[in-house]
């Protein structure tokens, strides 16, 4: 921050990613929340052999095999889940629904762990218990009412666990749809589409050890010290052994600057720190097409240079000429692109783009990673097929220390999609059910995110059922979507806390509680286990060791079980048998997915197993056999900035879990105590003749204005920051009210809530609130 005003709770923060103040941050991010003795046994089982999987984010653990590597958002993660509080029926009937929903997001997850089955009671506004058998019957009874299974949206969030999908996935195709709305629509799902066209796999090639030998990583378009906090440990290694590392990031974000280690009491007591970033480059929102086209171009031209002075080349031939096609037409494309323009929609100098070139060069072995800041754009499939792009010029897939490694979201965001969570199935897998189950899946391909609030809307679907998640106020276009949501006739929400989503009243709404991942499951044979795949493909056991918050709490699988056999009276599926012992579910899951040949014995080995990444083996899964360069025309996103304008993008603070928010301070930005604000150059400010501290209102124009809404947040509060000029950023989901449904990536649907042409301007309202 750079202005001298004194706004409460706006302060500089000097300190590096990670030391004393993570430890002191956890204690205070979840006072309240924890009893000591869940905390203390729980801490001590994440990502143990014979322990649970972190529930925080999908990076992967050194062979879940080592000691417990301390994290802070983890252990927030861990800690909201394990928390001493109860949200029971007696409070539910002291409190109406109109009531609770004047309480803000925080407050509302705050009230703790949810306890009984309940089902809403218009005559007295509140949600009352009901028995699992009662709610179940409910379900049924409406899902079988639909003249269409396509008129139900099956949601699903990223925590839930490989069988509990596999259970859910296939409830819904024996029900008779493909409408697969899920949380991996609004965060990868540019990466899902893009890649499989570009290297036949949508998933990332590297794994870990791929770290221990890469020569160069660039980091583009994530924030590792809030949301993937282990993976700082694996670029504090790089950094130490010398490897450049390149950030491409419109805000400066203190964990991709430097790191004091938890795990190295020698750092902590000295308060010595890591740098992290090699080369730092704040560059405009959108500007990454341009950045990569930028160090496409200088290899072209490094490359003639270096043939003219008789060296070998500096891209890839032998492996572009046996593995690729498409590389003169990109060669033309990168060519035609001008640095001007590069320049200027990137607004870095060509310089800064070509020392980014000329580091990517040098470096024999190189990792690109990536997260939000490349996939939720306008163009966020043609983003990360750029990223390929760069990566195939050097031969950099498919090999030792290199390859692409996308930042997945939700810890098992990446295997709920591997055993069948998709609006769009291929063959292979309708074949896998016929074969395993004798009932025919449907063929026509369902609903992703948008299309099913697009759906609910316009009244075409009139079910909802979500295995977890907020999809309401993760969704954009905040107040449309609550307004579709209510005109829903049932509402289900199978959850652990209470949230926004389950206020909003469909004819017939029903909470379901379920257990966390830190909590025992038993079932018929006995105790169970469940597996998760991280963001590298390694595919583990977890087991939850606590017991569960309720006596009432029943586990997903058993949940998705009772809706099914509910929905479908003549089912060809024995549901009470695979609940009983998931080492069945297991089975199935091989049966339907080859890929999983020997799951149940190859999970039970330390660490898991890795899932075939054809890629990986340079093996091209597409239907040449061949890796495509890919091109995008054009150089950022059609979302142009109106005159006196500026680019807004939506991204999490350290205190948050997406719509979870653990507590109102975001450390690492030096914010505490609140989350109205927005982060602007300290130029911008001055541009408009404000301060920090001043109020503002945040106008959307362009995408998000086409349809004549007007979209804006009031009263929020500018910070000065260090940011690139022209770029805006504000907390994920205040933003969201900005965001039209319609304003997302063409190809992959991924909502483009990382570009927001905004119009900022001083406030006259006393306090933030969306309009
Ligand atoms: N503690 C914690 N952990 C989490 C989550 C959480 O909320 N809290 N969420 C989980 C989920 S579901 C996900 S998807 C991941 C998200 O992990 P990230 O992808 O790291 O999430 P974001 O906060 O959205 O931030 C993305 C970064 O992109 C940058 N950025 C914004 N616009 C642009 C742009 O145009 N170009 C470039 N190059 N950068 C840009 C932002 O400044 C920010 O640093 O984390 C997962 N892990
Ligand atoms: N503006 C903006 N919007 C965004 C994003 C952004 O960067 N900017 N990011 C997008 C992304 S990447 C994502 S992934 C989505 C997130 O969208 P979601 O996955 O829908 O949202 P979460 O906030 O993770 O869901 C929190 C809820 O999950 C429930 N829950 C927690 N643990 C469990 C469990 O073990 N089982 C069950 N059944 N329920 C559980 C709790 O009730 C909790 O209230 O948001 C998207 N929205
Ligand atoms: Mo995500």
């Amino acid at each position: 921050m750079t202005d001298e005003t004194k706004v409460p709770g706006i302060e500089d923060y000097e300190g590096a990613a990670g030391g004393w103040g993570a430890l002191g941050a956890v204690a205070k991010a979840i006072s309240g929340q924890m009893a000591i003795a869940r905390e203390s046994i729980a801490l001590h089982k994440v990502n143990q052999p014979t322990g649970f999987d972190c529930p925080g984010c999908a990076w992967p653990d050194p062979k879940h095999t080592s000691s417990f590597e301390f994290c802070e958002n983890g252990a927030k993660a861990v800690s909201w889940e394990a928390t001493a509080k109860r949200v029971k029926p007696e409070f539910f009937a002291k409190n109406p629904v109109s009531a609770l929903w004047n309480l803000t997001d925080y407050a509302l997850e705050g009230l703790g762990r949810l306890t009984h089955p309940m089902v809403y009671d218009r005559a007295t506004d509140t949600y009352i218990p009901i028995a699992w058998d009662a709610a179940f019957e409910r379900i049924g009874t409406a899902l079988r009412a639909l003249p269409d299974p396509d008129m139900a949206e099956f949601y699903t969030s990223g925590r839930a666990s490989n069988e509990a999908a596999f259970l859910y996935q296939l409830f819904v195709r024996e029900f008779g749809t493909n409408n697969f709305p899920d949380c991996s629509n609004m965060c990868h799902e540019a990466t899902s589409v893009g890649l499989p066209t570009s290297i036949g796999v949508g998933k990332g090639t590297v794994t870990l050890d791929d770290f221990d030998h890469c020569d160069a990583i660039f980091c583009i378009g994530h924030n590792p010290g809030t949301n993937h906090p282990r993976m700082l440990t694996t670029l504090r290694e790089a950094s130490l052994r010398g490897v450049p590392i390149v950030v491409l990031n419109p805000l400066s974000e203190r964990g991709l600057e430097r790191f004091t280690s938890p795990q190295h009491p020698a750092e902590m007591l000295t308060g010595r720190s890591v740098r992290i970033a090699s080369t730092y480059y704040k560059l405009k929102i959108g500007g990454d097409v341009a950045v990569l086209k930028g160090m496409m171009k200088f290899l072209l031209d490094a490359d003639a240079e270096n043939l003219a002075a008789g060296g070998e080349g500096v891209i890839d031939r032998d492996f572009i000429a046996t593995h690729t096609t498409g590389f003169d037409a990109l060669c033309d494309d990168v060519r035609a692109t001008s640095w001007d323009a590069i320049e200027f929609k990137s607004g870095l100098t060509r310089t800064e783009v070509e020392t980014a070139g000329a580091i990517y060069a040098e470096a024999k072995r190189v990792i690109v990673c990536y997260g939000m800041g490349i996939t939720q754009h306008a163009h966020g499939t043609e983003n990360v097929q750029q990223i390929a792009n760069l990566l195939l010029m050097r031969g950099n897939i498919g090999r030792e220390g290199a390859g692409i490694c996308p930042l997945r979201g939700h810890s098992n965001v990446q295997g709920d999609r591997t055993v069948g969570i998709t609006e769009k199935p291929n063959e292979a897998l309708n074949e896998g059910l016929r074969r395993t189950y004798g009932f025919e899946p449907p063929i026509a391909h369902g609903h992703d995110a948008v299309e099913a609030v697009r759906a609910i809307r316009d009244g075409r679907s009139k079910a909802l059922i979500c295995l977890g998640g907020n999809l309401a106020v993760a969704m954009p276009d905040t107040k449309e979507t609550f307004e579709a949501m209510r005109g829903l006739d049932l509402a289900v929400h199978i959850a652990t806390k209470l949230n926004r989503s389950h206020l909003i009243l469909a004819k017939e709404s029903l909470i379901l509680p379920c257990l966390g991942r830190t909590e025992l499951d038993e079932q018929a044979t006995g105790t169970q286990s469940v597996t998760v795949e991280d963001s590298m493909s390694m595919v583990h056991a977890s087991a939850g060791s606590l017991k569960p918050a309720s006596e009432h709490l029943r586990s997903e699988p058993w949940i998705v079980a009772g809706m099914a056999k509910a929905a479908l009276p003549h089912t060809k599926v024995d549901w009470d048998r695979l609940v009983g012992n998931y080492d069945f579910i297991r089975d199935d899951i091989e049966k339907v997915f080859p890929i999983f040949a020997q799951f149940n014995e190859r999970v039970r080995e330390p660490g898991g197993f890795r899932l075939h990444i054809a890629a990986s083996e340079r093996e091209w899964a597409t239907p040449d056999k061949r890796a495509h360069f890919l091109i995008a025309r054009g150089l950022d996103e059609d979302a142009a900035v109106d005159e006196g304008g500026l680019m807004l993008t939506t991204v999490r603070s350290h205190d948050q879990y997406n719509t979870t928010i653990y507590a109102l301070n975001d450390r690492y930005r030096g914010v505490s105590g609140r989350r109205d604000v927005v982060f602007m150059h300290a130029n911008d400010l001055a541009a408009r003749g404000l301060k920090q501290g001043d109020r503002i209102d945040v106008v959307a124009t362009g995408p998000n204005a086409q349809d004549g809404k007007v979209r804006a947040v009031r009263g929020f509060i500018a910070v000065a920051f260090d940011i690139a000029e022209g770029a805006v950023a504000m907390y994920y989901p205040e933003g969201n009210a900005l965001i039209a449904l319609e304003s997302h990536d063409r190809k992959s649907g991924t909502p483009a809530y990382k570009s927001v042409p905004v119009m900022i301007s001083a406030s006259s309202a006393k306090a933030a609130r969306a309009v």
